[in-house]
């Protein structure tokens, strides 16, 4: 079946943050609607992105995926089960052709997927004629990936988990424009290359084999109002601790599962202690780590330098990345 819109080839370009959470999302309540088991809070960067093109091209068979310039066919699934989302609400049938480029690392516990499903579905409602609303953004972007919700804004994000069977209430809003509390990211690169068990095998596995899990679930909500509270007070102190007893709370569960998921190497765990050791010292700086042997080390812009060379100074680390706070996905 051919209708005019489907002939109208569109174009539109997207670029999104990735994002950190500060209180972390670990678990799914519903694995076919990629609704969380817990709600989450997080950061959106400027200097790490990923930007997208999406090109709705009648007579295409299938979607076509080239990230960073090659040819993913196997990640072509997930991105065509998002763009479906589109599609449905367009009301058109037509494939796409998605190229999409991050400038760091894919799949090494950086937030790839968060920031490329939100680009995705940025660039993929406009090229399809769509207008959503933010909250609406960020429901699709959610079944793309979990994080990827939290990149539809900029700044200071809090994720809903939600309690609706139909995921409709599962959706992140902003909590704090990043110029209100321009705080800054010192990146500490540990190790390249895409980690070897992904965030979804590993929240599934802590979910069914971790006698952490249920308590990691449980502590969530009194995370949340504290991360919240903290966030809009603009107390870095109470922001510190929470932001790393969350993070440890979150590998717990997961250092418990069956297999064991241990997603640090030794440059971690020694960047973890020279962060503690700055901030014992009165510096303003705490880490958090995602699923992946990265370490983050969240700060106020004044001591960016000394954190830096803290950082620089550990055996293991690669390189180093620093971002400011970001906008969330926009067109470009
Ligand atoms: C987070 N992570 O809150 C947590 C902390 C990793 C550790 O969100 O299965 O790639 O696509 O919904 O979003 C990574 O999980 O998982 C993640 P899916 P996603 O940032």
């Amino acid at each position: 079946m051919t209708t005019s819109k489907q002939e109208h080839r569109e174009v539109a370009r997207a670029r999104a943050g990735a994002n950190f959470a500060l209180v972390k999302y670990w678990g799914k309540a519903d694995a076919r609607l990629n609704v969380p088991a817990v709600g989450s809070i997080s950061i959106t960067l400027d200097a790490l992105f990923t930007e997208t093109t999406v090109e709705v091209t009648p007579g295409l068979a299938r979607d076509e995926l080239m990230l960073n310039g090659t040819r993913r066919d196997e990640d072509l699934a997930k991105i065509s089960a998002c763009l479906d989302l589109l599609r449905r609400r367009a009301a058109v049938d037509t494939r796409a052709r998605v190229a999409s480029r991050n400038n760091f690392p894919t799949g090494a516990g950086l937030a790839s997927s968060a920031s490329g499903f939100a680009a995705l579905v940025r660039a993929g409602e406009a090229a399809f004629g769509l207008t959503l609303s933010p909250r609406e953004r960020s429901i699709v972007a959610r079944q793309g990936s979990g994080s990827a919700a939290r990149s539809i804004f900029g700044g200071f994000v809090e994720m809903h988990a939600g309690t609706a069977a139909d995921g409709s209430d599962s959706f992140a809003e902003p909590l704090l424009a990043s110029a209100d509390w321009p705080l800054e990211v010192v990146i500490a690169v540990t190790a390249k290359g895409e980690k070897e068990i992904g965030s979804r095998t590993g929240m599934t596995r802590s979910a069914t084999s971790s006698p952490y899990y249920a308590a990691w679930v449980a502590g969530q909500p009194p995370d949340l109002a504290t991360g919240r509270s903290a966030i809009r007070a603009r107390d870095f102190a109470a922001l510190a601790e929470l932001a790393e007893h969350n993070c440890l709370k979150m590998h717990a569960a997961a250092l418990a599962a069956r297999p064991p998921l241990v997603y640090w190497n030794g440059a971690t765990v020694e960047c973890l202690h020279a962060v503690r050791r700055l901030r014992a010292g009165g510096v303003p700086v705490f880490f958090t780590i995602d699923a992946g042997p990265q370490l983050k080390a969240v700060c106020e812009p004044g001591s960016r330098a000394v954190v830096e060379a803290a950082l620089r100074a550990v055996p293991g680390v690669l390189e180093l990345s620093t971002s400011a706070l970001g906008p969330g996905a926009e067109l470009y």
